[in-house]
């Protein structure tokens, strides 16, 4: 029965750390997966984390099962950390997800059960990803530009344009909140005004994909996509993640938000979202979220929450800061200044997949196959290494 079953291929991302774990050379450096590490090369645990999970361990009460849509503290602070005062918060329907994955998927979901036939326009380039889940949910898809030419920088026009002139009214737009996956390259506060009036005006459904709030500018400063779209669009999805910005990856913490025009539909579609949740994985995993909320709803380990995210965002800010100079000293006229205008844990290196190979096999250094580097997997101790080992593949 299983004879013809042929074997399918790794995931482009997660497939090279099995790679990397592979690698038998003492100098390797795994620069794909986007995880943040700290100066001694590990992805820590929190302290804010560390400190819930103590109190919960001695208080927490049951294991039994969440509620389909989750827990209803981590669903209120999800809407306060997205929304602010900015909507009201009865045309706000949050359902706890496995991760901004699990929200992605459920709003795939939602696509095809609520509002099909629908198309999903997505970025060139994007997350791998995010085709697969909308593919999972047989929900056809097509292409805006977003990255230059030049592979630098955001092409406005091309968005504009391909928005404006290639969509039709209903159709759906998946948008990167910000620290954009794989480029690093976001629009300005303008940009998203000028985004958002032609989803408004096109009656486009906007899906604002949040994984990494807070690794670009703060945590309200980061809201500057959403803020655009609330003010002149009275639908939209929100898929949050809380993998990178509370470091639980493994927990599965995420959300998706729907915001309805009134109270009664925000009603209506929560329940739809629970039937998708039902059939799929039932309800959500509650350790993740109880930390999260248990964080957030203490004035000390919120403030300690704050202080670790800034601690991460600025480090990921020197190490590009610190690759830009010790790149221009390899003195061979390497200008990699443009990854300063870049937010969060990604930039594009410009190298093709020329260079990206001999990176790995000539120097055991590991990025996407795109030309994609995780910053925030930088060491300072190391940056030599890796300006040394890039410049020889860029000169060869
Ligand atoms: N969306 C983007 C753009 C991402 O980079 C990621 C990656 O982690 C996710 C969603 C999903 O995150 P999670 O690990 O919470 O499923
Ligand atoms: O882009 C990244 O590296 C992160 C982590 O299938 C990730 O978003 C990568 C691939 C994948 C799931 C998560």
């Amino acid at each position: 029965r299983f004879i013809g079953i042929t074997t399918a291929p790794p995931d482009a991302i997660l497939g090279l750390t099995e790679a990397f774990a592979a690698d038998t050379n003492p100098q390797k450096m795994n620069l794909s997966v986007g995880v943040y590490k700290d100066a001694s090369g590990q992805t820590p645990v929190l302290k804010c984390v560390k400190a819930a999970e103590k109190w919960l361990v001695e208080n927490e009460k049951t294991k039994g099962y969440l509620p389909i849509d989750g827990q209803a503290d981590y669903r209120r602070h999800v809407r306060n950390l997205i929304f602010g005062d900015c909507v009201e918060s009865d045309r706000v329907s949050v359902v706890q997800t496995p991760g901004g994955t699990g929200a992605l998927r459920v709003a795939a979901g939602f696509l095809n059960s609520q509002l099909a036939p629908i198309r999903v326009w997505i970025s060139t380039p994007t997350w791998a990803n995010h085709n697969a889940v909308f593919t999972s949910e047989h929900v056809p898809q097509e292409a805006y530009r977003y990255l230059a030419d030049d592979k630098k920088s955001f092409d406005l026009d091309g968005m504009i344009d391909d928005l404006t002139n290639n969509t039709r009214p209903g159709d759906a737009v998946l948008l990167h909140a910000c620290c954009h996956n794989p480029t690093g390259v976001d629009p300005t506060a303008e940009q998203w005004d000028q985004i958002a009036s032609v989803v408004a005006e096109k009656r486009l459904l906007p899906i604002i994909d949040f994984a990494y709030q807070g690794f670009g500018n703060g945590l309200a400063e980061d809201t500057v996509a959403v803020r655009a779209i609330l003010k002149v669009c009275d639908e939209a999805i929100v898929c949050s993640s809380f993998s990178k910005n509370f470091g639980l990856y493994s927990e599965r913490v995420g959300a998706i938000s729907i915001l309805s025009g009134d109270a009664e539909m925000a009603g209506a579609v929560q329940s739809q979202l629970k039937t998708l949740v039902r059939s799929n994985y039932s309800n959500p995993p509650r350790h993740g979220a109880a930390v999260v909320a248990t964080i957030l709803d203490d004035a000390d380990l919120t403030q300690m929450w704050h202080d670790e995210l800034t601690e991460m965002r600025t480090r990921i800010k020197r190490l590009r800061q610190q690759f830009v100079e010790t790149m221009k000293k390899t003195g061979k006229g390497h200008d990699f200044g443009f990854l300063l205008d870049q937010n969060g844990m990604f930039s594009f290196s410009g190298l093709n997949k020329m260079q990206v190979d001999e990176l790995k096999n000539k120097h055991s250094i590991y990025i996407v196959g795109s030309g994609r580097i995780n910053v925030a997997g930088m060491s300072e101790d190391r940056m030599d290494q890796l300006c040394a080992a890039i410049a020889d593949v860029i000169e060869n």
